[in-house]
């Protein structure tokens, strides 16, 4: 028995995307940069729905292959000359400059789906909830407006579970609300493992492992609440570990007691940092945009060009945290 609690705001918008995707042969669908489960889940778990719904198109995941994350689908070659009569759908991808893959800019109609805070407008038709938990959420929710309509199998089902499981870590995070949770049990109806999932989601690589014990102990909290560390080119070379494979860092400093908001800076190779913004209240994402980047109230990413700039978003972050 499907949900009956489907999400309506959005039904116009949801019949208007279903209604133009019929419309073509050809679709091609791309992610961000850097995917996570989310970003993966989404792209190939709509690519798998229209597949199975519509067995003459033609669908394409696009982007770059992560090792990591070929558990849950592999990426498509795309000839460059389909792009012209191609429709482009970007998932999970809330800035133009962000979407993995070049060739995007050659299709004559983009769609685009996300659930981060619309700070860069894209697409024919924009469809963007920043109340879903994830964008896989956003995809099955399409799939229980239509569900007559829409052909859900298992390996879609296991793609959109793996997405909604990855961006909630596992249902913890603020943003998961009843709705993930029927969705999520719609979704463990069909014959996936489920189990197999969160297992491989769970797996750390051992080097990873020291990486997370030096942030356990290295780490710094303020009076205020902030917690932050650095993770420097050096110390991911001598872990033999790229950016990458930095984001298991990133909760582990939530956990510490007092914590309110915190911050885990990445060292690039051009000696730039990457900064992940976390926070238990106080809104980070406009600190996060001071900085040239952007993303969720609770959840945002940001760059800092040298130490002087980590600094400056350390006492914002400390500003943010006694306002708080
Ligand atoms: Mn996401």
């Amino acid at each position: 028995m499907l949900l009956e609690t489907v999400n309506k705001k959005d039904n116009k918008i949801k019949k208007d995307l279903w209604e133009y995707i019929k419309q073509w042969d050809t679709i091609i669908i791309h992610r961000h940069v850097r995917p996570d489960p989310d970003a993966i889940g989404s792209q190939c778990g709509l690519k798998e729905l229209i597949r199975a719904t519509f067995p003459d198109k033609d669908v394409y995941a696009v982007g770059t292959t992560v090792d990591d994350l070929e558990y849950l689908d592999q990426m498509d070659e795309v000839p460059e000359d389909i792009y012209e009569q191609a429709l482009v759908i970007v998932t999970d991808t809330a800035n133009i400059k962000r979407i993995d893959g070049e060739h995007y800019k050659m299709a004559k109609q983009w769609i685009k789906i996300d659930h981060h805070p619309l700070d860069d407008s894209y697409g024919e038709i924009e469809w963007v909830n920043t109340d879903a938990s994830s964008c896989c959420e956003m995809i099955a929710d399409m799939w229980l407006s239509y569900p007559d309509e829409i052909k859900m199998t298992a390996k879609a089902a296991r793609l959109l579970y793996a997405g909604i499981v990855g961006d909630t870590n596992r249902f913890l995070y603020d943003a998961t609300s009843p709705f993930t949770m029927q969705i999520s049990a719609e979704l463990m109806r069909f014959p996936f493992s489920h189990t197999e999932v969160n297992d491989k989601m769970n797996v750390i690589k051992p080097q990873a492992g020291k990486l997370m014990g030096y942030a356990l102990d290295q780490f710094t909290v303020s009076e205020e609440g902030v917690g932050h560390i650095i993770l420097t080119k050096t110390l991911l070379k001598s872990l033999g570990m790229d950016d990458s494979e930095t984001h298991q860092v990133v909760p582990l400093l939530g956990k510490i007691e007092g914590v309110k908001v915190w911050a885990v800076f990445v060292e690039q190779s051009d000696s730039e940092f990457r900064c992940r913004l976390r926070s238990k209240g106080p809104v980070v994402n406009e600190i996060a945009q001071k900085h040239g980047g952007g993303g969720h109230p609770l959840a945002s990413g940001t760059h800092a060009k040298d130490e002087e700039e980590i600094v400056q978003i350390l006492k914002e972050l400390t500003d943010q945290a006694k306002a708080y």
